[in-house]
């Protein structure tokens, strides 16, 4: 077991990549969380004898490190007042909006930032105790900005690198936190600083030079100590592979079959899915839907959207206003426009197996993806990935990182709903061999660039960011 001071691997995370569920008897178990970065950092952390810190979810959970699957988790508890103001409050009630274009209004209070700076600390504590000599550490996110300077000062001989999963800002946005200088300061704690897109490296960089005064020559940062910190894109991907298996498999090629059916076969089955979130677009895109059923565009019977929004953040109030809203607006919209068993939109605030989520890419014709703003959407490469027809058509916002990648979508602005709508019509209507033509090339991006190249390009990076201390992580077999 790789504890006390021998991991070459440590990745610190706000959340660990496992639940606790309850069985029936009262019995908890840990089941792995569906997602894409313990998809892509498994393998490594199997080499390196990698260790995950990492919160384990509810309050006060006080437990010693596990094995699970192979890898280590390392759990760090928070108390209630923590989960209200380090992550509820600094995260997601501070950072998120601000991060996300202002789509709602940071506040900003003082305690919430108190407690950001003591969690931070206590990763970073950990993370210090448990990582070898030279070891690599990779901190995700911006629920812990501070970890990779407070973490530099306990271990300079550490290797450590960030990466922002969501957008960077530009400095107009940015300069109104009140704590600017320490979140660019605790992110230079870093050797490889990782966004999304190489717009927010930019930013950060310009931020950098203009608010703290260092020196900056394109995407490299020189500091005082003759440290240099580089500030680089890695968009990060998907399962390519894992999701077409899971697609191509009979039982969700059958369950496919048996959504379109029990939604009465319609000719266009429109999706969207996503977590209830106010940067997602859900509101704009269902009132383009039912604009075009209103104008006689769309006919309820044979058209019908099927929006998941997966429950978030429910303790957080923007959330609640946002679940609010978004069921009036269904319940308007199929009680204006709906037929007896022709429901307008068939919405599911619930969240599904990744079975269940791929047997409705399967269903869909037109996927519907349309957020104001978000880091990358992979949501939008899953649906891609599932297509292994080449059919299918994916309408997906500007303002989502992947269309970066995914140029042949049908883009919109989601501020725009005539634009929306007729995009929403387009792709419906396109002929097979138009939308074949899009898909075909879709997939051939997300194939080249999945998620173990996106872990592997961030961490040979880093690598070359901080040469001297000449231990390399072993690569993952196979690569
Ligand atoms: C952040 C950034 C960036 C959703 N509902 C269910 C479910 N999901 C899965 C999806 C997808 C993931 O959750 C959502 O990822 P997104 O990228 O769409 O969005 P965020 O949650 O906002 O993620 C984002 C991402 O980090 C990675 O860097 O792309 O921009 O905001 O994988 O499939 N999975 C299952 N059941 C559900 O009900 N199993």
């Amino acid at each position: 077991m790789s504890l006390n001071g021998s991991a070459e691997l440590v990745i610190v995370a706000n959340r660990l990549p496992v639940d606790r569920m309850t069985e029936p008897s009262g019995a908890t178990e840990w089941r792995v969380s569906p997602g894409g970065l313990v998809t892509a950092l498994e393998p490594i952390m199997r080499a390196n004898e990698g260790l995950w810190v990492g919160w384990p979810g509810g309050t006060d959970v006080d437990l010693e490190p596990f094995e699970h699957d192979g890898m280590t988790l390392d759990p760090i508890a928070l108390s209630a007042d923590e989960i209200e103001q380090f992550y509820e409050g600094f995260s997601n009630g501070t950072i998120w909006p601000l991060y996300h274009d202002l789509v709602a209004k940071p506040e900003f209070h003082r305690e919430w930032w108190d407690s950001y700076v003591d969690v931070n600390r206590r990763f970073a504590e950990r993370a210090a105790e448990r990582a070898a000599k030279n070891a690599t550490v990779w901190v995700q996110d911006y629920q812990l900005q501070l970890v990779p300077r407070l973490l530099r000062e306990l271990r300079p001989d550490l290797r450590i690198g960030f990466f922002l999963h969501i957008p960077f800002p530009p400095a107009e946005l940015f300069q109104q936190l009140p704590w600017r200088r320490q979140i660019l300061e605790g992110l230079l704690g870093a050797d490889l600083v990782g966004f999304q897109l190489p717009g927010g490296a930019a930013n950060f960089v310009r931020l950098v030079r203009q608010r703290v005064g260092h020196k900056t020559h394109r995407d490299l940062v020189y500091l005082p100590d003759d440290r240099t910190v580089r500030a680089e894109s890695f968009p990060i991907s998907i399962d390519y592979k894992g999701f077409e298996e899971l697609a191509r498999s009979d039982s969700v090629q059958k369950r496919a079959a048996t959504i379109r059916k029990a939604l009465g076969s319609p000719k266009t089955l429109f999706l969207g899915i996503d977590r209830l979130d106010y940067t997602k677009g859900i509101y704009a895109r269902l009132r383009a839907f039912s604009e075009l059923l209103r104008d006689g565009e769309l006919d309820v019977d044979d058209a019908v959207f099927v929006q998941v929004a997966t429950p978030s953040r429910e303790k957080v109030e923007e959330y609640r206003v946002l679940r609010d809203e978004t069921d009036r607006l269904v319940g308007r919209i199929n009680g204006d426009l709906g037929r007896i068993g022709r429901p307008a939109i068939s919405y599911l605030h619930s969240s599904y197996p990744r079975e269940e989520m791929a047997a409705l890419y399967r269903a869909a014709d037109v996927m519907v993806v349309t957020p104001y703003r978000d880091g990358m959407n992979l949501v939008a490469k899953e649906y891609v990935a599932c297509r292994y027809d080449g059919d299918g058509a994916l309408v997906l916002s500007e303002f989502a990182g992947s269309a970066a990648e995914l140029r042949q979508a049908w883009q919109v602005n989601p501020y725009d709903l005539n634009g929306m709508k007729a995009a929403l019509l387009d792709a419906a209507r396109a002929e097979p061999r138009e939308r074949q033509r899009r898909m075909r090339a879709m997939r051939k991006t997300v194939e080249k660039a999945d998620v173990a190249a996106w872990a592997t390009a961030f961490l040979d990076e880093l690598d070359e960011a901080r040469p001297p201390h000449g231990k390399k992580l072993k690569p993952t077999p196979g690569s």
